[in-house]
């Protein structure tokens, strides 16, 4: 018999056993129809006399993985979710979960709900509403603590982390893990051997008692680690609601945080940031497009960046043929990439077996004939543009037609670099960030001449790869450089006007960011940007105002954690403020003829978010960036910005567009040139549009 309630729920009946089949393509999301399909089937299972026992799984790829995101910015519909999985509980036949793939969010919370789970050895469960700026909002909080304790239901909640089949068995998360290919069988079995016993009911179920000081440690450490991000001391107090409250009470508390949480800032920002992250590489115009072939790699250089780009690949498995300049280039390029991988295996995330493995699958040479059939090069040798287009002639003689021929230059104009080539439509730049295996953007640039083909294949390497990738145009410093260099220029701005670095990088800490700017200088070298502003020089903007602090600090010879000082004295890797640099802060303040003048938190903050988003407009304006979400994806997996502000013009679009240029023309009236608001910021205010309406 089958009962189709809606195509999101299908309800089978074999052997006496009820199968309610949740179909909601892609990931069973539950929808408004799953909930009600839920609820009629669970009816269905309670009047049917021939039913003794029903299963709960997923079609397609997982069983459930959560909520319907895109249902959140809406006003909730019935039936609710903590509802549907009280009718599941209320049974008074045996339900058994039958979990595949995933059972996330609220999908877990339904397996929760039904009186036994079996699990697939390779599934995953796990609740990650904290990376939505939420809280499991259907019992999730109150009825883990009853199945696996406080203390891991607390790591669970706070974390968001998935956990694999034998964990979950481990801790009681589950009653079996099903053989290869018997999930269902497994289920329907457990299911009917429970028929007519009492049932096990999680909400009648008491928590186990947790050491007195437990939460107060706890949230201690949920703070520091949440860096600024509310929800996971909030699914804290939840669990703590379950351990001091009733379960009625305790799914009070629970559903009290979670309205709450859902309509923050914070929520908003991380749902954008979710959809962002899967939008960002699905670029406008490119639908049509096709990869070309991806099977064979190589890197030009064995340097920091071309160890870590081959890294990078070779951990996504591919062959990787290295090509240096002699034999003891190479055999340091070769060093680098086992030291690279050494550290995985040292962390425990690569046995020496595959590190052994993936060894093998590095070829290096010489000679660029080596490179002949291989799909796809990325050139990561000095930033030098004649070095550069020496290597591009090179390969445009050496590789096959069709073969991608990539530069990984930060800064460098490609299009210069294509017309080195009689080949500029194969030509794109693969920007990786440093360390390349680590670092998840990957900013593809494209230079005019580059096809379609070839932008859609460098994404295509990148999905491989595991990184995001975002496309950029070609300008100085394309995206991420182009808004650091912005933020650096009014960083250097406060320190002549009045602020310390390190007042300037505490504070920019405070924001969210992982590390200050002058921290970022000292960390990077300040012999790079130095060489860069030298070269610059002649063609400066004079009316542009230039602080030479760091030029000074440059040549005291400090160029940071490299030479032991720099903005920072480095004594046992510990940075200290280097007062020194002061010194020279206040003589040039006092050259300058500037007053110097307390600058606080908020104006530094200011002064540095604003920067980024005026930039951000700019950028986008140019199309430089294709959408907003663009440079938000940037700044937040290159950058390291906030993922709960949801990046630069997420932010802006939160604060309020019209504050956000009330706010910079009021700082135009001190420095035009810098602070000239972006047309497209002005516009978007006086059509009353916000940066996420150019992101659908
Ligand atoms: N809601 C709506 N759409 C979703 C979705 C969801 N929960 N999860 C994924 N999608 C879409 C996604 O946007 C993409 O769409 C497609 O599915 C494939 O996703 C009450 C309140 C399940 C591990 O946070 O972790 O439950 O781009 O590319 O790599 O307490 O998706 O194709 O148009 O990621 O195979 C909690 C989020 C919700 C899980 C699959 N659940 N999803 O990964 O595919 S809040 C989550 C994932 C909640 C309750 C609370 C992953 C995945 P498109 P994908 P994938």
């Amino acid at each position: 018999m089958t009962q189709d309630s809606g195509a999101a729920i299908k309800l089978t009946i074999e052997d006496g056993v009820a199968v309610i089949t949740v179909d909601n393509p892609p990931v069973n999301a539950i929808s408004q129809a799953v909930r009600q399909g839920l609820v009629d089937a669970i009816k269905t299972v309670a009047a049917d006399s021939s039913i003794q026992a029903a299963v709960i799984r997923g079609a397609g790829k997982v069983f459930i993985a959560g909520a319907d995101v895109r249902e959140f910015g809406k006003p909730p519909v019935e039936p609710f979710l903590p509802d549907v999985i009280a009718a599941i509980e209320a049974c008074d036949k045996p339900v058994c979960a039958a979990i595949h793939g995933v059972a996330l969010g609220g999908g877990f919370e339904i397996a929760l709900g039904c009186h036994f789970r079996v699990m697939d050895a390779k599934a995953r469960v796990g609740f990650p509403e904290v990376n939505l700026g939420l809280i499991p909002g259907a019992g999730g909080t109150q009825r883990l603590p009853r199945l696996c304790g406080v203390e891991k239901a607390a790591d669970l909640v706070t974390s968001g982390r998935q956990v694999a089949a034998k964990e979950a068995l481990e801790i009681g998360l589950v009653d079996a893990i099903a053989a290869d290919g018997d999930l269902l069988s497994a289920a329907k079995t457990l299911g009917l051997s429970k028929a007519g016993a009492p049932l096990p009911r999680i909400s009648e179920m008491t928590v186990p008692a947790a050491a007195a000081d437990f939460f107060t440690t706890e949230k201690t450490r949920v703070t520091r680690a949440a860096r600024g991000q509310h929800s996971p001391l909030r699914a804290l107090e939840a669990v703590e609601a379950a351990a001091t409250l009733p379960f009625a009470e305790g799914m009070k508390r629970e559903r009290a945080i979670f309205q709450e949480l859902r309509s923050s800032d914070q929520a908003k920002a991380l749902r954008h940031v979710f959809f962002a992250e899967r939008a960002v590489s699905k670029v406008p115009g490119l639908e049509d497009a096709k990869a070309r072939k991806l099977d064979t790699l190589a890197v030009i250089g064995g340097g920091t960046m071309g160890a870590g780009i081959a890294v990078a690949c070779l951990r996504a498995g591919y062959p990787v043929t290295m090509i240096e300049a002699d034999d003891a280039a190479l055999e340091r390029g070769r060093a680098n990439v086992d030291k690279n991988l050494e550290g995985f295996v040292s962390r425990g995330r690569l046995s020496n077996e595959a590190k052994a493995e993936h060894m093998a699958r590095l070829s290096g040479s010489l000679d660029y004939n080596a490179l002949k059939d291989t799909d796809l090069v990325i050139e990561a040798v000095f930033e030098d543009m004649g070095v550069k287009k020496i290597v591009f002639g090179k390969l445009d003689a050496a590789m096959k037609p069709g073969a991608v021929l990539a530069t990984n230059t930060s800064y460098l104009d490609i299009d210069e670099i294509a017309a080195a080539t009689k080949r500029p439509g194969d030509v794109i730049g693969l920007h990786f960030f440093s360390p390349a295996f680590v670092m998840r953007l990957l900013e593809i640039v494209r230079p005019a001449k580059t096809t379609d083909d070839v932008v859609v294949t460098g994404f295509a390497l990148a999905q491989k790869l595991g990184k995001v990738a975002v496309l950029s145009g070609v300008c100085d410093g394309f995206i991420g450089n182009r808004i650091l260099a912005k933020m650096r220029k009014q960083a250097d701005y406060m320190i002549e006007d009045g602020a310390l670095p390190w007042d300037v990088d505490k504070a920019v800490e405070a924001f969210g960011l992982p590390m200050g700017p002058f921290r970022v200088m000292d960390l990077a070298g300040l012999d790079i940007a130095w060489a860069q502003r030298k070269r610059t020089a002649a063609t400066r903007d004079p009316a542009e105002r230039y602080v030479d602090i760091a030029d000074k600090v440059c040549e005291e010879g400090w160029f940071g954690q490299k030479t032991g000082r720099g903005w920072y004295v480095y004594e046992a890797g510990k940075p200290s403020p280097n007062t020194d640099v002061e010194k020279i802060i206040l003589a040039e303040s006092a050259r300058k003829g500037i007053t110097r003048r307390a600058i606080d938190v908020q104006e530094i903050q200011n002064r540095i978010l604003y920067a980024m988003i005026n930039e951000g407009a700019r950028i986008v304006d140019e199309k430089i960036a294709a959408r907003p979400l663009d440079v938000d994806m940037v700044e937040i997996f290159g950058y390291g910005f906030p993922r709960w502000r949801g990046g630069p013009l997420c932010t802006a679009d939160i604060i309020g567009l019209p504050k956000v240029l009330d706010d910079i023309r009021a700082l135009e009236k001190a420095d035009p040139l810098f602070w000239k608001p972006s047309a497209l910021l002005e516009r978007l205010v006086a059509d009353g549009k916000t940066f996420s309406d150019l992101n659908q």
